[in-house]
């Protein structure tokens, strides 16, 4: 980086001190994860440069050859991976391609069926103070009271009071499993579209490890970037009948000239993801997280919902006096990264609440193993239990400093700045 250094002292150290960051913490915010040296080569290179409205082989501009390449590719990977009739892999992030569903699909005043926020589902799947909020009648879901898991007779209730024209699966802290196959019926049976969101659980699906929405869902919508360890970024997957509505939507409806350099690392990530070595990571992950909230759960810490099926849990801390905005304070100082989270049934506003979310995508990537699930949870537990002491959270970050340098990330850049 010899070159931005000379150019711009403070990006080349902002960039540098984040590379350490990443390198020195343990993350565990569930929706982030470390990119290949691979995808990182394919974002930052020239392909930053084109301009491609359009898609392949039928562009605005003229000298598309080579970004053609890119984008089909992208396209038919993501096709083979998840089986899908169309693809489009232009979307800049998991809310335009949720926008480009609904505008294509939808009238202003339509009305949503989609989990609600507080109980797990995302800022674009209908919050008052987002445009999907604003420009459509959304009817929330959440989960059961007693369960804290989605409750599909009182969606199916819902859905035929309300008679949505599209209903909307999918969540970004839900840690069990989504029955899509049930979500169909509920679709069916009110004759609405269905749409699934699985930016979060992507790479599980990939690689066969949650039932995917693909056989249910006239559409589903993604990010590249959380399990599926991507760059950031956002893709559609539609049924052929909707794929001109939907590519057209995506341009030159909501957006201009694709990002030809974030679709390329898209590319490589999809081939990354056809690998066998992904099935196995994935594998890793759900294993990991299942450790991490049972050893938690050990040390007295209540699990919503009982546990995971996914790639993360959410942890009640109201039991142990404590606020998800102390509790990740405290975590950060001590060199584990998480976020704190509303729990279904909140009594807490957002920015307090009474949970913190954990995910292991990332400490996977690093290999890590259940072995050091354990010892993450000790940690978690030591760091929690006796915050006010600064010689307590100084050996916990001790600790996390060992046991990050046993599992290197991005040595060669390190080696670089
Ligand atoms: N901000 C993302 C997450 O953390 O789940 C969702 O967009």
């Amino acid at each position: 980086m010899n070159n931005l250094k000379r150019t711009d002292l403070e990006v080349y150290n902002s960039v540098k001190e984040e590379t350490k960051r990443e390198n020195e913490n343990l993350e565990l915010i569930a929706s982030e994860n470390f990119v290949s040296q691979a995808v990182l080569e394919a974002q930052g290179s020239v392909m930053t440069n084109k301009y491609a409205e359009g898609y392949p082989k039928a562009r605005w501009y003229n000298g598309c050859q080579y970004v053609d390449v890119v984008e089909a590719l992208a396209v038919e990977r993501c096709r083979q991976i998840f089986g899908c009739e169309h693809a489009n892999v232009q979307p800049h992030s998991g809310t335009s391609a949720n926008m480009a569903v609904y505008f294509a699909m939808l009238k202003p005043g339509d009305t949503v069926l989609a989990m609600d926020l507080a109980c797990g589902g995302h800022l674009s799947h209908g919050h008052p103070h987002n445009f999907s909020g604003k420009f459509y009648k959304i009817v929330p879901y959440g989960v059961n009271r007693k369960t804290e898991m989605l409750d599909y007779a009182e969606i199916m209730s819902l859905a035929k009071e309300h008679k949505p024209k599209m209903i909307l699966a999918g969540a970004s802290a839900y840690p069990r499993s989504i029955d899509f196959e049930k979500f169909r019926q509920v679709a069916d049976a009110v004759g609405a579209f269905l749409m699934a969101d699985i930016a979060h659980i992507a790479g599980l699906v990939a690689a066969g490890l949650h039932q995917s929405p693909v056989p249910y869902a006239e559409f589903v919508t993604s990010t590249t970037h959380k399990t599926m360890r991507g760059p950031r970024g956002g893709f559609i997957m539609c049924r052929q009948e909707f794929a001109k509505k939907i590519d057209s939507e995506i341009f030159p409806g909501i957006q201009g000239g694709p990002l030809m350099h974030v679709i390329a690392a898209k590319a490589v990530c999809f081939k990354e993801a056809l690998q066998p070595a992904f099935k196995t990571y994935q594998r890793q992950i759900i294993a990991n997280t299942k450790t991490l909230s049972d050893e938690l759960a050990k040390r007295g810490y209540r699990i919503v919902a009982g546990g995971t099926d996914t790639h993360l849990f959410l942890v009640d801390l109201s039991s142990k006096k404590m606020t998800g905005k102390d509790a990740s304070s405290i975590l950060e100082e001590a060199g584990i990264t998480i976020n704190k989270n509303i729990i279904p049934f909140d009594t807490q506003p957002p920015a307090i609440a009474s949970g913190i979310r954990i995910g292991s995508p990332a400490v996977t990537t690093r290999g890590m193993k259940e072995e050091q699930m354990v010892q993450i949870a000790r940690l978690i537990d030591k760091a929690l239990s006796a915050p006010q002491k600064e010689r307590n959270i100084r050996e916990v970050k001790r600790e996390v400093t060992g046991l990050v340098k046993r599992f290197p990330l991005y040595e060669d850049l390190l080696k670089r700045l």
